[in-house]
């Protein structure tokens, strides 16, 4: 039975956190008074790797810059304001999801409760025993790591749910979602949108005279040239097959012709390598345009104006474009 991609998703992260002892983590230790980091640093470092920074003004920089995994910060700092410290790694991009761990002194529950609103993630109180501290800092280094392992895992299955496998273009489900956003936008702004829908000529005969994988060949290259030839903000997807639809904000007629007409150029122009470079063969491909044309025009209407160019593309003789 195959595995599916969310499966994959939901199960690995939880294999490995039961795997993960929580060791060996990088932690940015933040103290300015000797006889507190001369302490705490041996105690870490028989299982992470430790940094102390005792300058603390230095301390944020050095905490976005580091991939960390834990910063363990001292409130009762001779020269800075830790609970400061606290909250600014907490509104720093870079900062925010590293978990920090403060080191309180027993007589000062204020400044405590103020870190943990801040969102300190735990806290310890001096005299810091080690045994006490191993697994505090064990626990947040393994909630860490499990909570990027899900946020990967999660950018993963998004990822492919909007992606054709094939091309690495976008799929069709997410650009019919996505286009109707473009078209909402270029109503509102005023702007133009400009769709072409492309069709490869005769791929039926690539696949017939030289195979399948010669024929996916083609349509992985394919791609590869739509996406030198388009913007960044346009978007490319695999409609079906041997189809493709791209869709060009802030375009007009006009200039998606040009664009259109540059493609369709370098697809004849130049044949494709398929079958490891075995063999390369001349492909040719059919364009209709549509632009979107009223305010508030339902995008189907779009997509079949430019189909139906597509179908007079075909009609006038294919390696042509056509409005
Ligand atoms: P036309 O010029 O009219 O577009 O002719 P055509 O042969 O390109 O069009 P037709 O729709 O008859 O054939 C499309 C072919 O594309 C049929 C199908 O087997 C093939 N195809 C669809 N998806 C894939 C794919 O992922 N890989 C390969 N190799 N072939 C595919
Ligand atoms: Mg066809
Ligand atoms: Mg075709
Ligand atoms: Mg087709």
């Amino acid at each position: 039975r195959a595995i599916t991609s969310l499966e994959i998703g939901v199960q690995a992260p939880e294999r490995s956190a039961v795997a993960d002892t929580g060791k060996g983590g990088r932690i940015l230790l933040v103290d300015d008074r000797p006889s507190s980091y001369e302490r705490l640093a041996p105690m870490l470092s028989a299982e992470h790797s430790v940094d102390v920074e005792t300058n603390p003004s230095e301390a944020l920089f050095h905490a976005a810059d580091g991939n960390y995994d834990l910063l363990i910060v001292s409130l009762g700092l001779d020269n800075f304001d830790g609970l400061r410290l606290c909250s600014q790694a907490r509104s720093l991009e870079r900062t925010r999801a590293v978990p920090i761990l403060a080191i309180a002194d027993a007589d000062n529950n204020t400044r405590l409760l103020r870190g943990l609103e801040i969102g300190v993630n735990d806290y310890l109180l001096r005299p810091v025993d080690k045994h006490e501290l191993l697994a505090r800092v064990r626990t947040q280094i393994r909630k860490r790591r499990y909570t990027d392992h899900l946020r990967d895992n999660v950018q993963n299955s998004i990822e492919m749910a909007i992606t054709d496998a094939l091309t690495g273009l976008h799929n069709r489900r997410y650009m019919e979602s996505h286009l109707s956003t473009l078209a909402e936008q270029a109503a509102a702004r005023g702007k133009p949108l400009a769709l072409m829908m492309l069709d490869i000529d005769f791929f039926k005969a690539i696949n017939d005279t030289y195979g399948h994988d010669a024929g996916d060949d083609v349509l992985r290259e394919f791609a590869v040239r739509v996406r030198k030839s388009i913007r960044g903000i346009d978007l490319a997807c695999r409609y079906g097959g041997e189809e493709f639809v791209i869709v060009m904000p802030e375009t007009d007629l006009h200039v998606a012709g040009m664009v259109a007409e540059r493609l369709r150029r370098s697809i004849a122009g130049e044949p494709f390598s398929v079958n490891k470079g075995a063999k390369r063969i001349e492909v040719t491909i059919s364009i209709g345009l549509s632009t979107l044309e009223l305010k508030g025009e339902p995008v189907a209407d779009v997509l079949k104006r430019a189909d139906n160019a597509l179908y007079r593309a075909k009609h006038d003789g294919r390696n042509r474009v056509v409005a």
